[in-house]
């Protein structure tokens, strides 16, 4: 057995124990509960939903990023990160059409950044690596939202400290709407029926508080799942339907989602939207950064849980003392759900069609190819350089990309900032789970596996700021698997300026 694996599990003892002084009862029915199980429900946080200020057309929020607290385990106090509080941040919410303007103001003690994920914007607002901002500094990124509705979120994404940030609980949802969605009869009462879900882990030191040891393999993959920042919650619905937004937020964990009856529900939109039509299923899998929002209906008074269920395949990776593990096969109960009261109201029929223009793939004809081969911390065998730019987009079309896993024992995540892709193929694998559907930003890539994407970019050309294409397992992405491209006029040089240190 290696090193690493044995710190692993001298951790998760930890945590164990930590649990077990918080409540006696570690048990319910005579059967052992998962990890986070340790005490009685409370209720699912929901976070507040910001809209921010409409002035003159233009949607104004504000937010800060600071150091606070929070009972992520329930009596004990865990110094935490969070946006405008001490834990996590507001759901935004802003229309497709909109002209948005924030301002972020770094409370903490050192720089960090904050990034849209899954938004099609300016790179100079696209709060990568390259926008910093210092202790006590305001950034005021300003853009147009103009692109279909989905679920994205926002995170920090500063140069090799991304995990950590994240890690210490600074992420939030960021909700856009559009036409086509409002007019569907989905659920859409926020905190109500339409829900936010927000999985990440943690793992705790004896003292309760955030273990911050990074292991050179697995980086801060935690022990403890949250849903909304706390362990072991409940969801009472009024409701007989509920649209549930998931979003994996975790560094490194992969999760494979599922209700404790193994009950169908229907994905009706992944990272970048809606899906053509609703999809049925009984698991979805959701890679670090992956979205998907599902609808699940409920009996009155039936008591369900979404679980986190193990791979049986394991993602493809070998199983045995050898082989690195990474979770795929761990158990959780995430979030248990209380059905309505016997009058709520049945729900309508789940419309046949969702959005009929997010059926069609990119034409790709005369579409520029791009490779890129990703092994350990490397794409292309190189390591991110701040001051070196990939490549550059001098057009409006779409490109092919074709990005291979090169690792036989590791799971990687591609995210491209700026942009949405369809997955057109995913070979090389046997692994049937991994969420393909609709317009994406992320695509998880078991090993030895090969998607090809019809990516489309935002178009905001300057040649001297990049955007990043990245794995999504921040462990990775902070020990350099990044890259920068720019999107420039047709003809011009990327100009990069360099950051001043
Ligand atoms: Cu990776």
């Amino acid at each position: 057995m290696s090193t690493r694996f044995s710190r692993r599990t001298f951790f998760r003892g930890a945590a164990v124990l930590l649990a077990g002084a918080v409540a006696a009862a570690c048990t319910r029915n005579g059967q052992p509960e998962p990890r986070g199980y340790d005490a009685e429900p409370r209720p699912l946080p929901i976070p507040p939903l910001y809209e921010g200020e409409l002035i003159d057309g233009r949607r104004r929020f504000q937010v800060t990023t600071q150091a606070g607290s929070a009972e992520i385990l329930p009596g004990i106090v865990t110094t935490t990160w969070g946006f405008s509080g001490g834990h996590l941040g507001p759901t935004f919410r802003a229309h497709r059409g909109e002209d948005v303007t924030v301002d972020i103001t770094n409370e903490l003690d050192e720089m960090t950044t904050i990034h849209w994920h899954g938004m099609k914007l300016p790179a100079w607002a696209d709060g990568g690596p390259h926008s910093p901002i210092e202790p006590g500094a305001t950034w005021t990124p300003e853009w147009t939202v103009d692109q279909p509705a989905a679920t994205l979120w926002y995170h920090p994404h500063p140069h090799e400290r991304t995990a950590l940030h994240c890690y210490r609980g600074l992420a939030g949802m960021f909700l856009l709407d559009d036409e086509v969605t409002a007019g569907l009869g989905l659920p859409e009462d926020y905190g109500v029926d339409d829900i936010p879900v927000i999985i990440a882990d943690v793992k705790f030191t004896a003292d309760g508080q955030l273990d911050e040891e990074i292991d050179p393999t697995f980086g801060l993959l935690g022990d403890t799942p949250l849903v909304n920042g706390i362990t072991n919650c409940r969801f009472q619905a009024t409701t007989r339907r509920l649209r549930v937004r998931l979003l994996n937020a975790a560094g490194m964990r992969f999760h494979h989602l599922a209700f404790s009856d193994d009950r169908p529900f229907h994905v009706i939109a992944s990272d970048s939207g809606l899906l053509a039509a609703p999809e049925e299923v009984d698991s979805v899998l959701l890679g670090p950064a992956e979205r998907v929002e599902i609808i699940v209906d409920l009996e009155p008074g039936e008591e369900v849980t979404l679980r986190s269920v193990g791979l049986d395949n394991n993602f493809g990776i070998p199983t045995g003392e050898n082989s690195p593990d990474f979770g795929f096969q761990d158990a959780f109960n995430l979030l248990q759900i209380t059905g309505p009261g016997n009058d709520a109201p049945q729900p309508p029929e789940l419309p046949g069609e969702l959005d009929p223009a997010a059926q069609a793939s990119p034409d790709l004809r005369g579409a520029p190819r791009r490779e890129f081969v990703l092994n350990t911390f490397e794409i292309n065998g190189r390591l991110m350089d701040m001051e070196r730019v990939d490549f550059v987009i001098d057009h409006r079309g779409p490109e092919l990309w074709t990005v291979t896993n090169e690792n036989a024992d590791w799971p990687h995540n591609f995210h491209i900032h700026d942009a949405r892709f369809k997955v057109l193929s995913l070979t090389g694998t046997d692994v049937a789970e991994v969420t393909t559907s609709g317009w994406k930003d992320t695509v998880a890539l078991p090993p030895g596996s090969t998607a090809e994407l019809a990516v489309e970019f935002g178009w905001h050309p300057d040649n001297t700021m990049p955007y990043m294409f990245h794995c999504h397992m921040l462990l990775h992405e902070d020990m350099g698997m990044m890259g920068q491209f720019m999107v420039v006029a047709p003809g011009q040089e990327p100009d990069l300026v360099p950051m001043s240190e």
